[in-house]
């Protein structure tokens, strides 16, 4: 297999058990799922002067500037040795503690007052243990401007020492890693989401911390206990569209977190669905074109429905096109959707354009979208980096994208809401990839905001019965989860 030298690291550091899938205690105290223990590279020379190497390139790509290096003790230490032994620089070693005799130097080796230190970590999760080096480095009168590190767990190192003026350069970013491991088949799908799950919601860093005179504060990170915010008081949050605060105001009135998908072929029956599970549900999902019957009436007879009951629809349209076309295929056409579905969703795979056509439409209307993060079904390709992207889209949108159609969540933002497809009272799947979880794990483990339900509701001998039983589900799952604390 043609693989590039990071995959090749990746899997070389999971044969040598320098990465770990479990139950372990980090430094912080904070349980974690995976554990990047490093200090078996000394056991395995050839690994040692690999990573050795990608650590002097990477300073050479970024064409850093510096007089000295210093490795974080003891991980780094010998990476720092070769990298300075090979290349022929000068390095510096940070002493854990002064020694009580002769010197009491806590940096030894030799520099000038005012000369630039790179520093060398093996793994960073908040990065308070290279902020712990450069502050000694610091006191000696040396300057710290760049620190590499091999492993990001990206918790929110980067951004603290950004904070701090130190720019961090990883090699390997943990996104990267399940990735990688997941590809490989060395991890199932569930331990990847499960770890990246722990990731999104274990961010260490807590920007703007400010004094009482409003002057920012260098304070060692610490992990902030919260309480989750309910439905009613993320809809009355100073930045939250109009429109998702009006889908959190009837999910807390209904106490429902329940999207009926009305996947059925027949105006009819769909409008009697409307009526009948309208008390059960926050949301109607639609797809007109699977409707063999489509007319105008029908769509303003859903709308009355939608008022009398106090839901919202949501086509469920998927667009995917660049921006001047989905413009039209959202306004125009046989359907003229974006004049009676208050929501609808787009795929982020033809970059930003596809929200600038849509909301050029839909923001004057006060519509809103919902990017898909991720999908229920098998082999989907929309996980890693790309669901980082798609969150990163979603961020530079706030006046028109109200969340995500995801399996977990994977924004930190109260404002966003996810919605979560691929789910039945039994978890299992259909012969055509679907992927089923429970409502309880999609509110409680997965912390999503919505679920959305088709064949569990719409398969009942009771479609009234079933819907209730998915709603008093979701509803109990959500409420479990307002008394559960997150780190
Ligand atoms: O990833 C996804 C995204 C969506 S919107 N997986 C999905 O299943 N959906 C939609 O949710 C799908 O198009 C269908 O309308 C509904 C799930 O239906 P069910 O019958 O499997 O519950």
């Amino acid at each position: 297999m043609d693989t590039d030298p990071i995959t090749d690291l990746i899997l070389q550091l999971h044969d040598v058990n320098a990465v770990k899938f479990g139950e372990y205690k980090l430094k912080s105290g904070l349980m974690t799922p995976i554990y990047i223990d490093l200090r078996v590279l000394v056991s395995f020379p050839a690994l040692m002067n690999q990573v050795s190497s990608l650590i002097y390139q990477r300073a050479q790509e970024e064409e850093l500037r510096f007089d000295n290096v210093c490795g974080v003790p003891y991980t780094a230490l010998p990476l720092a040795t070769i990298i300075c032994s090979r290349n022929d620089l000068p390095m510096l070693i940070r002493r854990k503690e002064a020694k009580n005799y002769g010197t009491k130097r806590l940096v030894e080796g030799s520099f000038r007052e005012g000369d630039t230190c790179l520093i060398i970590e093996d793994t960073v999760t908040s990065g308070a243990s290279i902020l712990e080096t450069a502050e000694v480095l610091y006191s000696g009168g040396l300057k710290v401007t760049d620190a590499i590190v091999l492993m990001d767990r990206e918790q929110g190192g980067v951004e603290m020492l950004a904070a701090q003026g130190i720019k961090l350069h990883p090699i390997i970013s943990m996104f990267k890693l399940l990735n990688v491991l997941q590809a490989a088949n060395r991890i199932d799908t569930q331990t990847a989401q499960s770890v990246r799950n722990f990731i999104l919601d274990n961010n260490t860093f807590s920007p703007k911390e400010e004094n009482c005179n409003g002057v920012p504060v260098t304070k060692t990170p610490s992990l902030k206990q919260t309480r989750e915010l309910s439905y009613g008081d993320r809809a009355k949050l100073p930045n939250v569209h109009p429109l998702a605060s009006k889908l959190l105001k009837i999910m807390e009135e209904k106490q429902s977190n329940l999207c009926v998908s009305a996947d059925v072929t027949s105006s009819e029956e769909l409008l009697q669905l409307a009526d009948s599970l309208g008390p059960k549900m926050c949301m109607l999902k639609t797809h007109v074109d699977i409707l063999k019957d489509y007319t105008v009436t029908f769509n303003q007879k859903l709308q009355a429905l939608a008022e009398k009951h106090n839901f919202l629809i949501f086509e469920d349209r998927k667009f995917a096109d660049i921006g001047n076309t989905v413009k039209r295929q959202y306004e125009g056409g046989l359907y003229q959707i974006s004049s009676w579905s208050h929501i609808v969703n787009a795929h982020a795979v033809p970059g930003p354009g596809v929200v600038k056509g849509l909301s050029a439409v839909g923001k004057p209307l006060g519509r809103g979208c919902l990017l898909i993060g991720q999908m229920s079904s098998q082999g989907s390709l929309a996980t890693g980096e790309y669901t980082q992207a798609v969150l990163k889209m979603a961020e530079e949108n706030t006046d028109f994208v109200i969340g995500f159609i995801c399996g977990s969540r994977i924004s930190k933002r109260p404002e966003f809401i996810h919605m979560t497809p691929g789910v039945q009272i039994q978890a299992g799947g259909d012969v055509l990839g679907q992927q089923y979880t429970t409502p309880e794990d999609v509110l409680y483990n997965k912390n999503s905001d919505v679920i959305i339900v088709g064949r569990g509701i719409l398969e009942a001998s009771d479609r009234l019965e079933a819907a209730e039983s998915y709603r008093k589900s979701g509803w109990e799952g959500y409420t479990k989860r307002l008394g559960k604390i997150s780190q």
